[in-house]
C-alpha cells in the first residue's frame, strides 16, 4: 500500500481514510515526514510563515466543564476574571505599539454575561485599533450566543461582523467523534454545530481555521475521521485557511493522569494532517503548544506556519506549557532560518506584511504558486 500512497502523493491525488489509517499505524516517521514534505513544499515552497499577533481571553468563567481544560473557572472562584473596557483598550494599545496585525480572541461562556458584552469586546477592539484584524470566537461561543439571544447563528455572525469581526479561529473542534466528545466535553456544541457554524461563516465570507485536539482518549481512527470530515467541508466551501493540530496538555485538567503526547506523536500527527488535508493551503505548528524545538522540526514534517509572537497566552500555560508566553520577531526568524526555511511575515489572510517598524500594510496574497519561484 505504501507504494500506491507514495505515487498518489507525488501525483497530488487524494488519500482515502484507509490509507490515512495505514500511514498512521504502519509507516515509519521519517517516511511520513518525507511524504508530507513533498506536499508542504509543493504548496508553500521553502517559506515558513509567522505573524505578529496578541491574544485576549476576555473571561475565563465558563458554564462548561470540558475535562481537558485548565483555563476555565467557576463563577465564584478566586481564579475568575473578566476584562473591563479599559483592560481591553490597554491590551489593544499594547498590540498597536508592537505593530501587531492580528488579535486572537477566545474565552469562556460566562454564566451572567449577555450577548452585548461579547459584542462590546469586538467593538472596543475595533474602535481602539481600526487596522487590526480581529480573529475571534469559536463555534462553541457563537452557538452559545445564538442560544442566549434565541437568534439564528447567521444573525449572531452578522452582528459580530458589523462590530468588527474579520475571521474565526479554529478552536472548539476537539475530536468530532461523538463518543469521544461525550467523554471530554459533554453538553458543549457537538460536531454538527461546529461544522454548521463554520459553513455559515464561510457563506458570509469570513475565513476560518480548524483544529484537532489529540493525545487524550481518542484513537487513530478518530483522528483520521476528523481530518476527512474537515476535508469534506473544505471541498464544499473552501473557507478554511489553516489547520492546527493541538497536542493535549494534561496539567491541572480532569485528565491529568494521562501522559503528554510525545514529540514523535506530534510529528506523526503533523505529517498525516498535511497528507490528508490536500485542500488546505496551510498547516500550523503552533509553537506555544509544541515547544520551540518540535515546532522547528515540524517545518520539515508538513508544517509551513508557526503562528506568531502570541503574547499573553493562557490556555496552554494554565495546562502546564513550559514555553514562553510570547516570542519576538527576531526569535521567530532565528527558529525558521535554523530550520532551513525562509521566514515570511503574513497577515491573518496570508498576505505578505510590508513593515516599517510598528507601521505596516498588507501586500499580495502569498499564493501556492510561490512554490514554483523558490
Ligand atoms: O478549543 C484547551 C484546546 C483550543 C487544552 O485558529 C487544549 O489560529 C491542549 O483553538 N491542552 C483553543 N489543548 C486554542 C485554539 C487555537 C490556538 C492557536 C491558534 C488558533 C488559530 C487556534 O485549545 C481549544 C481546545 O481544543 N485546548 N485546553 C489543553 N489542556
Ligand atoms: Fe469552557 Fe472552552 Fe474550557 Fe470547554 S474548553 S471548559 S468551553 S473554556
Amino acid at each position: 500500500m505504501l507504494k500506491t500512497i507514495s505515487d498518489k502523493v507525488n501525483q497530488g491525488e487524494r488519500l482515502t481514510l484507509e490509507e490515512g489509517l495505514f500511514l498512521h499505524d504502519k509507516v515509519d516517521l521519517l517516511t511520513l515526514g518525507e511524504l508530507a514534505n513533498i506536499v508542504r513544499e509543493r504548496k508553500n515552497g521553502n517559506y515558513a510563515y509567522y505573524n505578529t499577533n496578541i491574544h485576549l481571553n476576555p473571561t475565563n468563567v465558563c458554564v462548561y466543564r470540558c475535562t481537558f481544560c485548565a483555563f476555565r473557572s467557576d463563577l465564584k472562584s478566586e481564579k475568575a476574571y473578566e476584562f473591563t473596557d479599559e483592560m481591553i483598550q490597554k491590551r489593544v494599545l499594547e498590540a498597536k505599539d508592537a505593530g501587531a496585525t492580528e488579535i486572537h480572541v477566545v474565552g469562556g461562556l460566562h454564566h451572567l454575561k449577555k450577548f452585548d458584552w461579547y459584542l462590546n469586546v469586538v467593538r472596543v477592539i475595533r474602535e481602539t485599533y481600526p487596522d487590526i484584524h480581529i480573529k475571534a470566537w469559536t463555534p462553541v461561543e457563537i452557538y452559545w450566543f445564538s442560544h442566549i439571544t434565541r437568534k439564528p447563528v447567521r444573525w449572531v455572525l452578522e452582528q459580530m461582523q458589523e462590530a468588527g469581526l474579520d475571521s474565526m479561529p479554529g478552536g472548539g473542534a476537539e475530536i468530532f467523534d461523538e463518543e469521544v466528545r461525550k467523554q471530554i466535553c459533554e453538553h458543549k456544541a457537538d460536531s454538527k454545530v461546529w461544522f454548521d457554524v463554520h459553513r455559515e461563516a464561510h457563506n458570509l465570507k469570513l475565513r476560518t481555521n480548524a483544529t484537532m485536539l489529540y493525545g487524550h482518549l481518542e484513537q487513530a481512527r478518530h483522528r483520521i475521521d476528523h481530518l476527512c470530515q474537515l476535508r469534506a467541508l473544505q471541498d464544499e466551501t473552501g473557507g478554511f485557511q489553516t489547520f492546527i493540530p493541538l497536542a493535549f496538555h494534561p496539567d491541572n485538567t480532569g485528565l491529568d493522569h494521562l501522559p503528554r503526547p510525545s514529540g514523535l506523536t506530534d510529528l506523526r500527527v503533523m505529517s498525516i494532517s498535511r497528507l490528508m488535508l490536500d485542500n488546505f493551503d496551510h498547516i500550523k505548528a503552533y509553537w506555544i503548544m509544541l515547544g520551540e524545538k518540535t515546532a522547528q522540526v515540524a517545518l520539515s514534517f508538513g508544517a509551513d506556519d508557526l503562528d506568531g509572537t502570541v503574547v499573553h497566552e493562557l490556555i496552554y500555560h494554565d495546562a502546564g506549557a513550559k514555553t514562553p508566553e510570547g516570542m519576538t520577531v527576531s526569535q521567530l526568524h532565528r527558529m525558521i532560518e535554523e530550520a532551513g526555511r525562509i521566514p515570511v511575515e503574513r497577515d491573518t489572510l496570508y498576505r505578505r506584511v510590508i513593515r516599517n517598524g510598528a507601521q505596516w500594510t498588507s501586500g499580495e496574497v502569498i499564493a501556492s504558486s510561490i512554490a514554483q519561484s523558490v
